[in-house]
């Protein structure tokens, strides 16, 4: 076949939900098809490097399992029979339907369940207007970030870092609990310049040499949720060495003797014990941070999807404000930037259109809610309806096997608003198209970086998707909800958000597809001081000030929280019928589920494996490539085995989100994880699981 002749370039931005936010250029071959997919290399972070899903976007878009068309279910729920009806048809029907449980039930009995499938805010938070404005329930977003953000902005008050584009003027990058070479490739980028550059080290911290610990000149491979009793030993090391800066911590943090003292018995063997690393090791790596100074931490989320994460969050970040890296260019910590972009969402949101504020339903915990658990319902009134936009929870929400149940209610009435066939569209009673970000308009903020990208309509959508913004339009006017910002085009509604922020020139934004955000230097360092009134860095957390900077809800009682930075074992415990600890890390071809619908993705991850230590799998009788199982009290999941020594003993690695349709029965890996709040604020202990292995 001849190549197709590339009609433009256009700018674009990544939509996913990746720290990245990656500029792109895409090749536009008419109104309705794009070739391929590149990074800008006019965008500093970007640097023209971008991941390889997205590289091949042609292949999501042009996909032909998407969806183009309104579907009703005609067969019992989750057969995946279908018939199209026309969007008329549906919407009314949808609205009489959700009109009709308002009257019955009370307008809480219907959650809108949305997450960050895109990224954009008009898409991705519109519905919070829908929302608010009818009194549906509210949703509280754990799934990601609640427990990073509480460990990091408990130390510096502001979700805020260092720019990660310095990481090229360190002298040692530490990429801890996060695997970039799948996540975020352009961390890897400005990493690699550094060594490259000025020589640097870079430090990976994770509990399997994952692709990033392949490129790194120190490996550090721990026991899952151990983090904490590491972080307290460098800190011990650095205290003892006389390495840590005490005038630092004296002008900017709240040190104390008392944790001084604390820190006395976190000895190196002590972190030993329990870490599963050398003494030797610690050593190593206490020594690299304490005697250079332009040390970047670049904290991921994966290392806080532990029980105790916020704690092991909180207790890494304390290393540089011991060894006052945060003063240096090139030093400090990054974990994400979303407290910068000082967006007003008011209108975009309809935040003023509350009354009284409804229930607030955990993402997380739409298994037990759906099954009328109390403890997750929050009140008498069962959810009787879903909204469904940006998000699969059939696939990745925690508890599985009662996401299935509940979703098989025949009591319930599910609408999902969809790109492709996933298998949470399959337990819908309507299955509405959606547009990609190629055919919509929308702003994305980087976390992972400094920048608000515009992200402009470049193609005609297939069939008859239609955007999210579109669909709550139409479904307010049959609600009876009335608001200018739904009459809006998605265009109009990011500039009068950016308007309303104090971002007058749209123009110039839409002409150069960004604002810039980053923070002077001194503000990203806290050079003049962090963001708690006292200016101080919190060595002791406080728990109650943290939740007052968000307005999130303890799930426990704070003051079970340790004082100071610490190993807590509050993790699922291992015993004799589950002595593996399971970690479900993200894989390289997909991205959550997104990706794991398209052929080059699927190519590349092949069927869903586990990787395990060679003697575990001897002692089991378990050879590479055999099927096992993996199972707990919630579950059990059949897989490959594949033998992997580059891990401690007793730790299982599964790499995912295969489609549960790819393991035996459609159970998917998230039937063994737990959907128990983690405190203090909530959110799912992905890789905080007690298991067994067996082969079959
Ligand atoms: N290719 C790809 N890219 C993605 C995603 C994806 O699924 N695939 N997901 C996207 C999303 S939504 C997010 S939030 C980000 C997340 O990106 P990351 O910050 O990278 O977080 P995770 O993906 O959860 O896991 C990262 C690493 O944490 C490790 N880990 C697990 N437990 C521990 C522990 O106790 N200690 C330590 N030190 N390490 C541990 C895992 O083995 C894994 O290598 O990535 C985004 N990008
Ligand atoms: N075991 C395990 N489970 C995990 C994780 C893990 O590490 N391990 N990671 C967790 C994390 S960090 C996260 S963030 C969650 C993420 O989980 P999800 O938010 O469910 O993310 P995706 O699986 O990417 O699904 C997003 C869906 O949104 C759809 N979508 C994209 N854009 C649009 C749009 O404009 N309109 C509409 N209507 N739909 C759209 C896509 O087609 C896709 O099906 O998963 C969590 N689950
Ligand atoms: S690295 Fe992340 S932001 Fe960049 S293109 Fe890939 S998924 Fe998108
Ligand atoms: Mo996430």
């Amino acid at each position: 076949m001849n190549k197709p002749v590339v009609r433009s370039v256009a700018r674009s931005v990544c939509p996913h939900d990746c720290p990245s936010t990656c500029a792109l250029d895409v090749e536009i071959i008419d109104d309705h098809t794009i070739g391929r997919v590149r990074g800008a290399k006019d965008d500093p972070y970007t640097a023209g490097v971008i991941c390889e899903k997205v590289a091949r976007y042609a292949e999501r878009v042009h996909n032909p399992d998407r969806v183009l068309y309104p579907l009703k279910r005609v067969g019992p729920k989750g057969s995946g029979q279908f018939e199209r009806v026309s969007w008329d048809e549906a919407l009314d029907d949808i609205a009489s339907r959700f009109l009709q449980i308002e009257e019955e039930f009370g307008a809480e009995a219907i959650w809108p369940y949305n997450y960050a499938g895109t990224m954009g805010h008009v898409m991705r938070d519109g519905l919070d207007r829908l929302r608010n404005a009818k009194g549906y329930s509210r949703q509280y977003g754990t799934i990601c970030s609640m427990i990073s953000w509480a460990g990091y902005v408990a130390g510096t008050g502001k979700l805020m870092g260092a720019n990660p584009e310095e990481m090229a003027l360190s002298d040692v990058v530490v990429i801890w609990g996060t695997n970039p070479v799948h996540t975020q490739v352009n961390v890897m980028t400005h990493a690699l310049r550094a060594r490259k550059e000025r020589g640097a080290k870079i430090v990976v911290v994770d509990v399997y040499k994952n692709a990033t610990m392949k490129q790194a000149d120190l490996g550090i491979v721990l026991r899952p949720g151990t983090d904490g009793a590491l972080a307290c030993a460098i800190m011990h090391i650095l205290l003892r060495d006389r390495l840590a800066d005490r005038e630092y911590m004296s002008k900017f943090t709240d040190f104390s003797d008392e944790f001084e003292s604390h820190l006395k018995d976190k000895t190196p063997e002590w972190a030993a014990g329990i870490t599963g690393l050398s003494v030797a090791q610690i050593e190593e790596f206490a020594k690299l941070v304490g005697q250079n100074k332009r040390t970047f931490f670049r904290l991921g989320y994966g290392f806080t999807r532990q029980r105790n994460g916020a704690v092991a969050m909180h207790a890494a970040l304390s290393i540089p404000a011991m060894t006052g890296a945060w003063l240096h260019e090139g030093g400090g910590a990054f974990h994400s930037n979303s407290g910068t972009w000082e967006l007003d969402k008011t209108d975009l949101e309809g935040k003023d259109l509350v009354d009284t504020p409804t229930r607030l339903l955990d993402m997380c915990e739409i298994g037990p809610a759906l099954l009328g658990e109390a403890a997750a319902l929050k009140s008498e009134t069962p959810v009787k309806a879903l909204l469904i936009q940006n998000t699969n929870p059939a696939v990745v929400a925690p508890e599985q096997a009662k996401v299935r149940k509940g979703f098989l209610r025949d009591d319930l009435f599910t609408v999902v608003h969809e790109q492709i066939m996933t298998e949470t569209a399959e337990l819908a009673d309507y299955v509405l198209p959606a547009t990609m970000f190629l055919e919509h308009n929308d702003y994305y903020t980087r976390g992972g970086h400094t920048r608000i990208l515009h992200g402009p309509k470049l193609i005609e959508a297939p069939g008859e998707a239609r955007s999210n913004h579109w669909l709550f339009a139409e479904l307010a006017k049959r609600l009876g909800v009335s608001s200018a910002f739904f009459e809006m085009s998605d265009n109009e509604l990011v500039e009068h958000t950016f308007k309303q922020s104090g971002m007058d020139d749209f123009e110039a934004f839409e002409r150069q597809g960004f604002v810039e955000k980053a923070r002077p230097t001194d503000d990203a360092h806290y050079r003049h001081g962090f963001a708690w009134p006292d200016g101080r860095f919190k060595f002791s957390p406080d728990w109650h000030a943290t939740r007052d900077t968000k307005g999130v809800e303890f799930v426990c009682d704070p003051q079970i929280m340790p004082k100071f930075p610490d190993h807590w074992e509050v993790n699922e415990p291992c015993d004799e019928t589950h002595p593996f600890r399971l970690t479900t890390s993200p894989a390289r071809g997909f991205l959550n589920t997104s990706f794991n619908e398209t052929t080059g993705s699927q190519k590349r991850e092949g069927s869903p494996k586990a990787l395990i230590h060679s003697a575990d799998a001897s002692r089991l009788g378990i050879t590479d490539g055999d099927q096992i199982q993996i199972g707990n009290k919630r579950g059990q999941v059949t897989l490959n085995a594949s033998l992997f020594d580059d891990i401690q003993q007793g730790v299982v690695i599964v790499e995912g989100l295969h489609q549960n349709r790819s393991h035996q029965d459609g159970i998917g890996i998230n039937t063994l994880i737990g959907s128990d709040p983690v405190p203090p604020f909530g959110g799912a202990a992905f890789h905080d699981c007690a298991v067994w292995v067996r082969g079959v």
